[in-house]
């Protein structure tokens, strides 16, 4: 007998199949092989239609930090929806919760950042920052400084800005894109150097050169010319790749020394996930401008920040003319209503404490402990409740497989199979567990990873 359950899932597949584009998705092809109906989640477990417990090792999209099902931001969000669902800021007009929301984040950012726009997704947020970077330097009387330096392998968003700042390439040629002004620099990838030709450097050194290449490349530009650089304190979707100690007092010294603005994204790392409110904070990072999204509201609602430093937010704000920017829905009330909740919850919960001191210590080491030493494995990085394992196809070479991307697949459908959802960058498995996850949850993730690359391993004669 088919079960009522089965039936409403072929339902859900049929209208998504009829109806629904997929995100950086092959629409089609997901319709031949029916896709996965999540319906609900609870801590840092998700259930699909058929009844299937899985445990979430990426948080959403390395977003949500307090865990699902959280009822203090339930309860916050009904009540905004209740007392004013929406109102907007253009009429010399503000609301109690945006407020609120944008002093709170002014206690938490580095020091200096105390000027707050709201959007609605981290890409609107990096659209908005250049934007405000190109203001800046036409208010500043330099007009002609109007390229956007960022690296490669980033990954800042989809408009047409933030494609064009992303330096992940299959994010371009659908869309011709990047636009003229956009200039890309490496990134400190240490574990591909080899593989990238750049020999035996130890980290450091790769550190330092790395980041003297924007010095060349805004040399070879001229400096007059460069308007900024963007950077993720620990590149995300790129592979999560952190930088050597060296590079960012580099980069720091870099911008400073040729008068480019410092965008540094915070989409992934903000709000906790290495340990510190802001990656920038753990790598002693002083931005001109931050943007940030996702954990802002750990994904319960759609929002996002851009936070101006002290020269960029002088200039600015003492333009005297009106801003012409701003969305329907910026410091939308719901939205900053569940957000100033979730940093009420972070920070009752010690979320970024517990981080730094001990859930965040405990995962490193179990990965550590379980993977150093496997066939497969050629490095295991991490920081705070994010880390990266390199599947290798000789782990003592840092070399990568031929055909890039291909075991990295085949691990993370065994993690799927298996009931953990893990990200596959390449042939680098990725995991960003929710702030609140426990030690026997934990130890759950790392078991079912564990026996996922071990198939994968033997799949690939390597166990
Ligand atoms: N900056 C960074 C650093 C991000 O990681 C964005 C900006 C864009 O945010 P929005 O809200 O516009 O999506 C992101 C988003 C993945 C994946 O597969 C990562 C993101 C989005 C979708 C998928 O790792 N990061």
């Amino acid at each position: 007998m088919v079960s009522e359950t089965h039936n409403l899932t072929k339902h859900w597949q049929a209208l998504d199949a009829a109806h629904h584009v997929h995100p950086f998705t092959d629409t089609a092809a997901l319709n031949k092989e029916g896709v996965r109906v999540i319906t609900k989640a609870d801590g840092v477990y998700l259930w699909d239609s058929e009844g299937n417990k899985i445990i979430d090792g990426m948080s959403g999209l390395w977003c949500v930090q307090v865990g699902y099902g959280n009822k203090d931001l339930a309860e916050a969000g009904c009540e905004a929806l209740r007392v004013l669902p929406y109102y907007n800021h253009f009429f010399k007009t503000t609301n109690p919760y945006t407020v609120e929301l944008a002093a709170k984040l002014a206690t938490l950012l580095p020091e200096g950042h105390e000027r707050i726009l709201f959007a609605n997704s981290g890409s609107e947020a990096n659209d908005s920052a250049l934007k405000l970077i190109r203001y800046y330097w036409n208010l500043r009387r330099k007009p002609e400084k109007k390229i956007h330096m960022s690296r490669e392998l980033a990954y800042h968003g989809v408009t047409f800005a933030a494609a064009s700042l992303s330096g992940l390439t299959p994010m371009h040629p659908q869309w011709d894109l990047p636009l003229p002004g956009f200039a890309k620099v490496p990134t400190p990838y240490w574990f591909g150097a080899r593989a990238a030709g750049y020999g035996d450097l130890d980290q450091e050194e790769f550190g330092l050169l790395i980041a003297r290449k924007l010095e060349d490349r805004i040399l070879e530009l001229g400096p007059d010319r460069v308007a900024s650089f963007s950077a993720e304190p620990i590149q995300g979707a790129g592979g999560v790749i952190f930088p050597p100690a060296a590079y960012w007092p580099e980069i720091q010294r870099i911008c400073a020394k040729y008068d480019v603005l410092l965008h540094v994204d915070e989409v992934i790392t903000g709000f906790g996930r290495t340990g510190e409110w802001f990656g920038s904070q753990t790598y002693a990072i002083q931005p001109d401008i931050i943007t940030m999204a996702k954990g802002l509201s750990s994904g319960y609602q759609p929002i996002s920040a851009i936070s101006l430093g002290p020269r960029m937010a002088d200039i600015i704000l003492n333009a005297n003319e009106e801003l012409v920017h701003g969305y329907t829905y910026s410091g939308h009330p719901v939205a900053s209503a569940v957000a100033l909740k979730n940093l009420e919850v972070m920070e009752n919960l010690g979320l970024p404490a517990r981080v730094k001191d001990s859930i965040g210590p405990y995962f490193q080491r179990r990965l550590q402990e379980t993977f150093e030493e496997h066939p497969l494995v050629g490095e295991v990085r991490g920081k705070g409740l994010l880390a990266a394992l390199e599947l290798v196809p000789n782990r003592p070479e840092r070399a990568f497989f031929p055909e890039l991307g291909k075991v990295g697949t085949h691990c993370r459908n065994y993690c799927f199979q298996s009931g953990l959802i893990s990200r596959a960058i390449r042939d680098t498995m990725v995991l960003a567990p929710p702030l609140t996850v426990s030690e026997p949850e934990i130890e759950e993730i790392v078991a079912k990873l564990k026996g996922a690359i071990d198939r994968t391993a033997h799949d690939f004669g390597k166990l």
